[in-house]
């Protein structure tokens, strides 16, 4: 029983840095893989990653998907197989704030899930005086999404960048922990209705925990 319940959770994980063109999910990348800074714009078709962190003592490999700032038909693939999602725009441009909506609505459409992973990056946080995104208004936009963490990051001076990755990080693992958590419970339960099959002895109790809610016209009966 209790090496059923002995978490295992995956230590590979896929994240997706999405935002418009320009807002710089390649600097952010590059500074958080290679520790490099790019000064030119070479706009990005499609780019992966894998890097090896420790977080909170766990080993995780994280593959990381930079993306195109400009719509792509592979989108939905990505958004499927990613774990985390790094939404990211530039504190110079509010359009580029606005431009997060759609793609979270598209990311829990596509995952089916209102609680994925996310983390809102307001970058370019050197450039204040070319400021036009308020942290109130990133912030009041955090907390309308369900609070996902805000953070303002420079890719230039290399700030808060090892940050978004490990918040990111720390959200899919939790969310992990708690799917494989509930899945051996499901195991559990199914393998005790099993062992009660195989004696003979049914328990009715049990047995009518799971059953499914009758569907009856338009009413449900429990
Ligand atoms: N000042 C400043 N400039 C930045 C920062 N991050 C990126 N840039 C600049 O912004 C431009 C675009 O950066 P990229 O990382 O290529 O932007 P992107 O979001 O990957 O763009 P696409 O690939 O077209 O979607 C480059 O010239 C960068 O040097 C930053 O934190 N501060
Ligand atoms: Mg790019």
């Amino acid at each position: 029983m209790t090496s059923t319940l002995r978490l295992q959770p995956r230590r590979e994980y896929h994240i997706v840095v999405l935002g418009a063109g320009g807002v710089g999910k390649s600097c952010l990348t590059a500074q958080f893989v290679q520790n490099v800074w790019i000064e030119s714009y070479d706009p990005t078709i499609e780019d992966s990653y894998r890097k090896l962190i420790d977080v909170d003592g766990r080993q995780c490999v994280l593959e990381i998907l930079d993306t195109a700032g400009t719509e792509q038909f592979s989108e939905e693939l990505y958004m499927k197989q990613g774990q985390g999602f790094l939404l990211v725009f530039s504190i110079t441009s509010m359009s580029s704030l606005n431009e997060l909506a759609e793609l979270r609505e598209q990311i829990i459409r596509i995952k089916d899930d209102e609680n994925v992973p996310i983390v809102i990056v307001g970058n370019k946080s050197d450039l204040e005086e070319d400021r036009a995104v308020s942290r109130s208004r990133a912030f009041a936009l955090s907390q309308q999404w369900g609070n996902s963490p805000y953070y303002e990051t420079s890719a230039r001076r290399r700030a808060n960048v090892n940050e978004v990755f490990v918040d990111l990080c720390r959200q899919i693992i939790r969310k992990d922990i708690q799917s494989s958590q509930e899945r051996n419970l499901d195991q559990a339960i199914n393998g005790r209705l099993g062992a009660i099959d195989a004696q003979g002895r049914h328990n009715g109790r049990l047995r009518n925990h799971r059953k499914r809610p009758k569907v009856k016209g338009d009413c449900v009966i429990l």
